[in-house]
């Protein structure tokens, strides 16, 4: 892979996008960051430069440069989803990000700008889909599927066999059980315990877990 690579975002999920990107080695490819909120952005560990807002794109365009999606909070307004599907029509390629010590078994498939967090386990037969973030030490089990721009949060464990299907988040330290399925845009709360198919866009809170109201 070659070519410079930006930063989408410079919060809290890409100071930990950047890490990864710095523990694979990328760091000679990275340009820098764009935000919304430039004179906002805190301070990287990684000396990576503000650059500016998106509109800085006109000057890095997609022959020569790849975007690394920092926006995280899929479970708000799917905003990362939609940055993600915009940028990808102007034709911009979005790399996967496996982080060297996450383990991701052999045969597993990871979608175009999916993100695989350090200490994460995604098992075999599983699939990880585009835009995807499997987050720090969060687990996916066997044969598992994690729909493009959904988001296993951090520490979540998904058993044997679950299906998260598109935009949907399951929060930190939540647990869904072997062959559940978690319907598109749903939110799963954190430590939740899902023990019964989730429907398209509910919440759901608790042990076990129950759907909120409207
Ligand atoms: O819990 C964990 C491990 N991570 C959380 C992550 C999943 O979600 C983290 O703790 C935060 O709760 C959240 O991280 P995120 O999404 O990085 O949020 P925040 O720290 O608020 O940073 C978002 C950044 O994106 C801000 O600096 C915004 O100005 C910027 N932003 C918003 N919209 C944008 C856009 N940047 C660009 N380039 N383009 C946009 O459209």
């Amino acid at each position: 892979m070659s070519g410079k690579l930006l930063v989408l975002g410079g919060g809290g999920h890409a100071q930990v996008v950047m890490e990864t990107m710095i523990s694979l080695a990328w760091q000679e490819r990275i340009v820098g960051i764009l935000d919304a909120d430039p004179d906002h952005v805190p301070e990287n560990p990684f000396a990576i430069p503000v650059l500016g807002t998106d509109a800085e794109l006109e000057h890095f365009p997609p022959e020569s440069t790849q975007l690394v999606n920092g926006l995280g909070a899929v479970g708000k307004d799917h905003h990362r989803e939609r940055l993600f599907l915009r940028l990808q029509k102007q034709g911009y390629q979005f790399p996967s990000l496996v982080h060297p010590d996450a383990v991701v078994a052999r045969g597993v498939r990871v979608g175009a700008g999916a993100q695989i967090m350090a200490g994460a386990v995604v098992q075999v037969g599983s699939v990880v889909g585009e835009n995807a973030i499997v987050n720090t030490g969060a687990v996916v089990d066997h044969d598992g599927a994690v729909g493009a721009h959904a988001h296993v949060g951090p520490g979540a464990v998904l058993c044997g066999g679950v299906t998260v299907d598109e935009g949907a988040l399951v929060g930190a330290g939540a647990t869904v059980i072997q062959g559940v399925h978690v319907g598109h845009h749903a939110v799963v709360g954190a430590g939740a315990v899902v023990v019964r198919n989730v429907a398209n866009g509910a919440r759901m809170a608790g042990v076990p877990a129950r759907e909120l109201p409207e």
